[in-house]
């Protein structure tokens, strides 16, 4: 099967195995697969070790493990992707961050690279970020899109308190909000006033284009 790679870096992965995982990528990257398609599989890897976590097969040191070979494959893969970026005038700006309490930043590391390569200009907030700390962005860089990430059932209610946070400075009508990471859904954003959900990065990058058009057909 033509995937055959792309499914040993993820057994590697989930199987915390930091060298077979470089030594795959390297060998799918040879066989012409495309960068985005070996981080797919990696994400696949990342779920599994979730899955084990959650068995109680795996322990916190393993979460991070895990995180540290994601990052090392993507020391790999990212100057790949980012010479296919164009030289283009930027199409907008996004302020994006992973929500107070929550320090998961692999996923909102992803959708912010995978907005940089298609022509976006993006503040990074980083990890554990405040309402506060977005509201003084918004001020600060007056983006147009506002975007957030949480990997867990317990701070993405903090999506919402963002949100309450800019409609307290009259600043809500002035971006786009989307948000993303493994436990939310559209029906959640919609829920918390938010604008969009990103199911992916590459999804998200395709409704951050749509927010952008929308408003500037409404300014
Ligand atoms: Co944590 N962790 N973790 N962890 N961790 C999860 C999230 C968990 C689901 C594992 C599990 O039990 N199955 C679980 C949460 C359960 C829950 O809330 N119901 C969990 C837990 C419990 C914890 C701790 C509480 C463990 C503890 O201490 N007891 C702790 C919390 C720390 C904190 O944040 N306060 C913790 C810590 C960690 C590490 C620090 C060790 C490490 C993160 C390191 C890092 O990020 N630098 C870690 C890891 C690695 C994971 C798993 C295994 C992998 C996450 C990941 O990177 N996935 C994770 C399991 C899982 O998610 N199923 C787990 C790969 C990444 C590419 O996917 O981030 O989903 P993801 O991003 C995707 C999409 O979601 C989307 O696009 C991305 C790419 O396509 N997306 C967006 C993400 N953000 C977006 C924003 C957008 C749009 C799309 O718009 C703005």
């Amino acid at each position: 099967m033509g995937g055959y790679v792309l499914n040993e870096i993820r057994d590697a992965l989930a199987n915390l195995d930091m060298d077979k995982v470089l030594e795959l990528v390297r060998k799918a990257i040879n066989q012409g697969f495309k960068p985005l398609d070996i981080i797919n599989s990696m994400a696949e890897g990342m779920k599994v070790v979730g899955e084990r976590f959650e068995g109680g097969e795996y322990f916190i040191s393993d979460l991070i493990a895990s995180a540290e070979i994601f990052k090392e494959a993507m020391n790999i893969l990212e100057p790949l992707i980012m010479k296919e970026r164009e030289a283009i005038k930027p199409i907008g700006k996004v302020v994006i961050g992973t929500v107070e309490g929550d320090i998961h930043d692999i996923g909102k590391n992803l959708v912010a690279m995978m907005l940089r390569i298609n022509g976006f200009e993006v503040i990074d907030l980083g990890i554990d970020v405040s309402p506060q700390k977005f509201v003084e962005a918004v001020k600060q860089y007056n983006p147009d899109i506002i975007g957030m990430s949480a990997l867990l059932t317990s701070t993405m209610i903090n999506m919402r308190k963002v949100i309450e946070a800019l409609e307290k400075e009259g600043l809500i009508n002035k971006v786009k909000i989307i948000v993303g990471g493994a436990p939310i859904t559209e029906e959640f954003a919609k829920k918390i006033g938010a604008d969009a959900y990103g199911e992916n990065a590459i999804i998200a990058v395709d409704i951050c284009k749509k927010l952008i058009e929308e408003l500037r057909s409404k300014r």
